[in-house]
């Protein structure tokens, strides 16, 4: 026995000490793996890029082909193709994302065509009037024009029905067909009017990725970017925390240009990192409605990914406390933890603003439909009866109304700053709902006839403007917001034949002229942020406070709307105008920045790249380059920030609910 234990032992020493080596190596190889990986996550976090480490970027990349509109896409036609070809396989996919860049925009050929929908329920072509809406002719009641909302829900139904089985991970509620990211780029068909140009177009793209990067670079998850001082700028309309504004108002306008990389790395920040729970952030209602709510409820309806009708939901309950109120008429801000809710100090005696309250409908409407609860249609519903109701001196609409005792404030009228996009809503709303909401169409005429009649002048030299009113006097300015009345005017002229057509279109163009001119008559050829007319002068800003430019959107709004209902080769050149001199005046190495002074040889910048640069501004300049079947007009009506929404029984992206749910707590 004993030779055989010393014969054994040295064995078992050896191999002992070699186990214990090896654990060792292994124990050493794990840690210092973790060690890299976490330095990596902090280094990460610091450059304030989050997109995080390589080894989560795998994670987020396997989330991505799964989650990503295109490869829900992929998915669906997988499983229905399922015997056709084994080589059609989403793993090509995670292996090489630059295969499936190619292949995503690729003419004709890689491109992913979106599900066809039998027949969009209720949708006759006919019933809008032309594409363009240049043939309109006649009359079109409420009755003809699409679907009543009883029949609405089945334009929502998916073509195809995803199978439960075959449900990636959080694809599964995404139903309905979706718009491949980058056809307002790749899916330009010649067949519409082979009117694009690419080249200017390639050149607004190019923009788009220039203000992104810097933002992404300097500012990312932060409201806005400071491109001079390539820091973060947190406004004070964002309450001032940390809400990735730029991410939420500019992610439509990449997905439309077919930025998918850029699209990835929003869509992913928007998943991991947006929330407004657990924060005590005083919002704005209408600017967290229109940038946040209507950014996500446009990516629902492009992708029909569940985050972004989550996040829309998410966002509009935060929003309710403020409808509460003895009229309904909702405040103008909400702390987003207390729910307290409060107006602005300066608005006429404790007063809601026009344009605040009168621009939630086309987003809550929407919200309404697409969660199936009625509560957020209800709470505008009630705006719009209380405005209905009330007396409107001589037609008009002051800016300023007490929610508390349902009576206007100060009787001053405009269609620019504080009262614009209520009457842009009124048109919409009747759009949005498949031309069927008539009570909205008869107010906007109404508002409009009014304002034709007190508002809007000629000039000696014939220019048309819009002039604020101020209890009976009219103050012979136009503010640069008011610039997107001119697409509005037309806009209503396309969509329905009245006695009011002439004169709408010819109101239209006008306006959408002198703001031009108010463009072309400032050195650096973009326009102030108001501007007068007198005897001495015409469409130029005079006071100091006045001569700024923040890189608005609302002119090439007006020149976008009045392009694709003319096509007038003169609002392209306009629109190209403004492209030369924002690259001339508002570009810097780190961003765009607006003007202090637009009459400089060499202006002052600001040193703010606002969201809505990317929102509107260069969407606008992108679909004025575009061909009409990007974002079609009598498909999609635009938010107030520019961004689209379908229209109901005309959009097979609508995405109605099938069932009611209970009502949300969050009242
Ligand atoms: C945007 O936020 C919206 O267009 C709003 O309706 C008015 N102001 C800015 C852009 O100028």
């Amino acid at each position: 026995m004993c030779p055989k234990t010393s014969k054994t032992t040295p064995l078992l020493l050896i191999g002992g000490i070699g186990f214990v080596i090896v654990l060792v190596g292994i124990t050493g190889i794990t840690l210092i793996n973790n060690i890299n990986l976490s330095n990596i996550i902090r280094l990460n976090e610091k450059v304030a890029s989050d997109s995080v480490s390589a080894s989560d970027n795998q994670i987020k990349e396997l989330n991505y082909v799964n989650n990503h509109p295109k490869n829900i896409y992929l998915k669906l036609n997988d499983t229905l193709h399922a015997d056709d070809d084994n080589s059609n396989d989403d793993d090509d996919d995670v292996g090489n994302g630059q295969q499936r860049d190619e292949a995503a925009q690729e003419p004709g050929g890689g491109v992913m065509e979106p599900p066809k929908v039998s027949a969009v329920i209720g949708s006759d072509p006919k019933s809008y009037e032309g594409r363009n809406f240049k043939q309109n002719q006649t009359t079109v009641p409420a009755s003809s024009a699409v679907n009543s909302s009883a029949s609405a829900p089945s334009a929502a139904t998916p073509a195809v029905v995803f199978p439960s089985e075959a449900t990636p991970l959080s694809v599964a509620a995404a139903s309905g067909p979706v718009l491949p990211l980058g056809w307002g780029k790749d899916m330009s068909n010649a067949s519409s009017d082979g009117l694009i140009d690419y080249e200017k177009r390639a050149r607004v793209v190019q923009m788009m990725e220039h203000a992104w990067r810097n933002y992404k670079l300097y500012a990312w998850g932060k409201n806005e970017l400071r491109p001079l001082s390539q820091r973060p700028h947190s406004g004070s309309i964002f309450g001032s925390y940390d809400l990735g504004a730029t991410i939420v108002d500019g992610l439509d306008t990449l997905y439309i240009m077919g930025l998918e990389n850029e699209y990835r790395e929003g869509r992913d920040w928007i998943e991991r990192k947006f929330t407004l729970d657990n924060i005590s952030a005083e919002l704005s209602v209408f600017e967290t409605n229109i940038r946040f709510v209507g950014g996500m409820l446009t990516l629902y309806a492009f992708t029909g990914d569940p985050l972004y009708k989550e996040k829309a939901q998410h966002v509009a309950d935060k929003l309710l406390p403020a409808f509460q109120t003895p009229t309904g008429i909702p405040y103008a801000l909400v702390n987003t933890k207390s729910g307290v809710a409060k107006n602005y100090g300066w608005a006429s005696g404790g007063s809601s603003i026009l344009s605040e309250f009168g621009t939630l409908h086309l987003e809550f409407a929407y919200l309404s439909d697409i969660t199936g609860n009625p509560l957020y249609r209800e709470r505008v519903q009630t705006i719009r009866q209380v405005l209905k109701e009330i007396e409107k001196p001589k037609g008009l609409y002051p800016n300023f109304l007490n929610p508390k005792t349902g009576k206007w404030g100060q009787l001053h009228m405009s269609l620019g700053a504080l009262g614009d996009s209520y009457y842009e809503y009124l048109l919409k709303a009747w759009l949005q709902s498949g031309q069927t909401d008539e009570e909205a169409r008869e107010m906007y005429d109404e508002a409009m006839v009014a304002i034709m009649d007190k508002m809007v002048r000629t000039s000696p030299n014939g220019l048309t403007y819009v002039s604020d009113l101020k209890f009976d006097r009219l103050e012979h300015k136009m503010d640069h917001l008011a610039c997107f009345s001119g697409g509005l005017f037309a806009l209503g002229a396309a969509t329905r034949q009245n006695e009011h057509r002439d004169k709408y279109m010819e109101v239209g163009k006008g306006i959408t002229n002198t703001c031009h001119e108010s463009y072309i008559r400032a050195p650096t050829q973009l326009g102030p942020e108001a501007f007068r007319f007198s005897d001495a002068v015409e469409a130029r800003a005079l006071r100091s406070q006045e001569k700024y430019y923040i890189l608005r959107p609302e002119t090439f709004e007006s020149y976008f709307v009045l392009w694709r209902l003319t096509h007038d080769q003169k609002y392209r050149d306009w629109g190209w105008e403004a492209v030369l001199a924002l690259e001339k005046h508002c570009r810097t190495p780190h961003g765009y920045c607006g003007l202090r002074n637009v009459y400089q040889q060499e202006p002052q910048k600001d040193d703010v790249q606002q969201s809505f640069f990317l929102a509107e501004t260069l969407k606008y300049l992108y679909l004025l380059f575009s061909d009409d079947s990007v974002l079609p007009l009598d498909e999609w009506v635009f938010n107030t920030e520019a961004h689209p929404l379908p229209i109901k029984g005309a959009n097979q992206y609508y995405r109605q609910a099938p069932v009611t749910l209970p009502v949300s707590n969050a009242s």
